[in-house]
């Protein structure tokens, strides 16, 4: 009989050099492997925790299919009949203890982690004042109204280092606000009123998207946030608190609301070519179109201030219609 003793070991041997040669490159630029390098204490947490659990369970994963293969080898057939029964094998009670005991154990060290870094996440943006910010989603856009009253649409922008408290809030359908490198990811549910807490570390622009299906241009309900040093964002909300004639807000509302359905030049997509629309010269017409809606086209504007609507429909005019520049 040939002797097959080493081959288990070539088995093993071509595993290890398998997972040494994909590791790299699945660790390399957080190729969508490893969560984004966090920007604020509760992203990082929930970092740490996925890290533990990866590890610990790819460990097992290891284990189970390095001692599977090495079975499979080991107590083959070896040309055996199929009529005649192999070697009877009998319990092995300190295995079995072992098995039972050590998953007990590990899933006790991952909910200790787990309940340790979770604890922590609001508590760190807990003390002191906070920034409110209310975010109120749509199909398919990010409404952000700051305390003093100012409009953002799909850019939300914050202090450094400073707490933030984000009250979600859904207009139609649900919704869900992420945004990876800041942690934590929260639904909006229309008659619900949910809570982020966070606090930004980190200068720069973070992307989020939607995370929750919400129809047609769900894929398009991208955000971002801008995290600035605490001078230039009180310099920005007040700049932008002063609503009424601000073209730069009506260009932001028209670039995250319009263009989803209309195209960035207005020249058409899943809603009709409205560039040379004669309606967008019509104050009254588009108002009402905008706030409620018009066939399949939603109430897009439906909750916005006067000052919002009035920038938006200059916007338009100004770029659209009277104007004559050609869009873009
Ligand atoms: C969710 C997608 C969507 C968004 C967002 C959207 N529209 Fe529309 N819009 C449509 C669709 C679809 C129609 C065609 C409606 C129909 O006739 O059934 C339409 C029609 C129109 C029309 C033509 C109406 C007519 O009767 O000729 C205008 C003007 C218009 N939209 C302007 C806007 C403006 C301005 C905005 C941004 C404030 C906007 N739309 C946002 C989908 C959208
Ligand atoms: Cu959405």
């Amino acid at each position: 009989m040939p002797a097959p003793v080493r081959r288990p070991r070539r088995f093993f041997l071509c595993f290890a050099l398998l997972a040494l040669a994909l590791a790299p490159a699945a660790l390399a630029g957080n190729g969508g492997l490893a969560p984004p390098d966090p920007a604020s204490p509760s992203a990082s947490h929930i970092r740490d925790i996925y890290w533990l659990i990866l590890a610990m369970t790819g460990a097992i994963f290891l284990l189970v299919v390095v001692t599977l293969v090495v079975f499979l080898v080991r107590y083959r057939s070896r040309g055996r009949p199929r009529e005649v029964e192999g070697a009877q094998v009998r319990g092995h009670t300190n295995l079995e203890l072992a098995w039972t005991a050590g998953p007990v154990v590990l899933l006790a060290v991952i909910a200790g982690f787990v309940f340790w870094k979770v604890s922590d996440l609001s508590a760190t943006a807990s003390s002191g004042a906070k920034v409110e910010i209310t975010i109120d989603a749509h199909q398919y856009y990010w409404e952000f109204v700051y305390p003093n009253g100012a409009v953002s649409v799909d850019h939300l922008r914050l202090p450094l280092d400073k707490p933030v408290r984000l009250t979600i809030v859904s207009h139609d359908v649900d919704h869900s606000w992420w945004v990876p490198a800041l942690g934590g990811k929260v639904d909006a549910i229309p008659g619900r009123t949910n809570h982020l807490t966070l606090r930004p570390t980190k200068l720069g622009t973070f992307r989020g998207q939607c995370a929750e299906f919400c129809g047609l241009q769900h894929a398009a309900m991208l955000s971002q946030v801008e995290v600035m040093p605490v001078s230039d964002y009180q310099a920005w909300v007040q700049h932008r608190g002063s609503l009424a004639g601000n073209i730069e807000l009506g260009k932001e509302t028209f670039v995250g609301v319009c263009a989803k359905c209309h195209g960035l030049a207005g020249q058409g997509d899943i809603g009709p070519n409205i560039a040379s629309n004669p309606l967008l010269g019509e104050r009254a017409g588009i108002s009402t179109i905008i706030r409620e809606g018009t066939g399949t086209m939603p109430a897009v504007g439906q909750d916005w201030n006067k000052a919002q609507l009035d920038d938006t429909i200059a916007y338009l005019q100004q770029h659209f219609h009277q104007g004559g520049s050609s869009g873009g």
